[in-house]
């Protein structure tokens, strides 16, 4: 006779859903760290995840959705390199009968029937919260103070929010000018070429103050500063976006001032909602997850909790 305990378990019977995933590149830590997310996240939730990455090409990214209609998966992700130009692909899943998640960046549509749920940051906030970082940061200084700008990629709803919610924020600041604003793509490489760029110019142009989107291009722009002679996060106070644990290690030697946190760990959420579109569930139209912002009196505590 066999104990209760001792009776094998036998999974009920499961359908493994097929979610095909278009992510929109490789160019950063943060979305090295999304892509590892959802491809862990889909091993642990038994879902078989067929992804394509579209190296920043939104047509890339349409070819990859055809790929996923043709292969009729039941659920389509898709991270949008740019926010507008969807709505004639996401209708043509729409006619497939196959529903779609955003993730991380957000679209621009009309019609928000065209995907189920949006998965992702609140980028205007992000902005706003660096902002108002630097306004408290620079409230003893007297004269105008000169701010430098690094955007991701044109078109991204991170950049345009992020730059949106900051500028918003100093708008009623008058001592407060973005004097420089230049695009670089998101990446260590652009961000260390544009801010020696920016160096070139006459001494009395020279920024106080670093706003980058994103932190691999705040970490770009602190070899930069250095190769310029300067003292990043002393010379330039520099604040940037997303937390990963290299951003930390800088702010813990004091290089980078703030980091306004961005979460790429979206892999348990997006599992989770392709488990309850299948399962019939309606979903709210939008999922956040919290984030904060952190400054160097508490990286060093923080540092090694980083996971990503
Ligand atoms: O901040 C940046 C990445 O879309 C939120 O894209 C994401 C942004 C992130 O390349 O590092």
């Amino acid at each position: 006779v066999l104990l209760k305990s001792e009776i094998p378990v036998v999974p009920p019977p499961s359908k493994s859903y097929v979610l095909g995933f278009s992510q929109l590149g490789s160019e950063s830590t943060w979305r090295e760290a999304n892509t590892s997310s959802i491809v862990e996240a889909a091993e642990e939730a038994g879902i078989s995840l067929m992804m394509r990455n579209a190296e920043q090409s939104q047509k890339k990214q349409f070819e990859a959705i055809r790929f996923f209609i043709r292969n009729n998966v039941d659920v389509i992700a898709i991270a949008p390199v740019v926010q507008y130009g969807w709505e004639p692909i996401l209708k043509e899943v729409k006619q497939a009968g196959i529903p779609v998640i955003i993730l991380d960046r957000s679209v621009n549509v009309k019609d928000s029937s065209l995907y189920v749920t949006f998965i992702g940051s609140d980028f205007y906030e992000e902005g706003v919260k660096a902002a108002k970082y630097m306004l408290d940061k620079m409230r003893h200084r007297t004269g105008t103070v000169k701010i430098a700008e690094l955007q991701g990629t044109v078109g991204s709803t991170p950049s345009i929010d992020r730059g949106r919610g900051f500028r918003e924020t100093i708008g009623t600041a008058p001592d407060f000018q973005v004097s420089l604003s230049q695009v670089a793509d998101f990446t260590v490489a652009k961000g260390r070429k544009v801010m020696s760029q920016f160096l070139e110019l006459p001494r009395e142009e020279w920024p106080q103050v670093l706003f980058s989107h994103n932190d691999d291009m705040a970490i770009g722009a602190v070899e930069a500063i250095e190769e310029a002679g300067l003292r990043p996060g002393e010379d330039l106070v520099i604040i940037s976006i997303d937390g990963t644990r290299r951003a930390f290690e800088q702010m813990k030697e004091g290089k980078i001032n703030a980091v306004v946190e961005c979460n790429p760990l979206l892999g348990p959420l997006l599992m989770q909602a392709t488990n309850e579109i299948m399962a019939g569930r309606t979903l709210p139209k939008q999922m956040v997850p919290e984030e904060d912002i952190f400054t160097q009196e508490i990286a060093s505590d923080e540092v090694e909790k980083r996971k990503y």
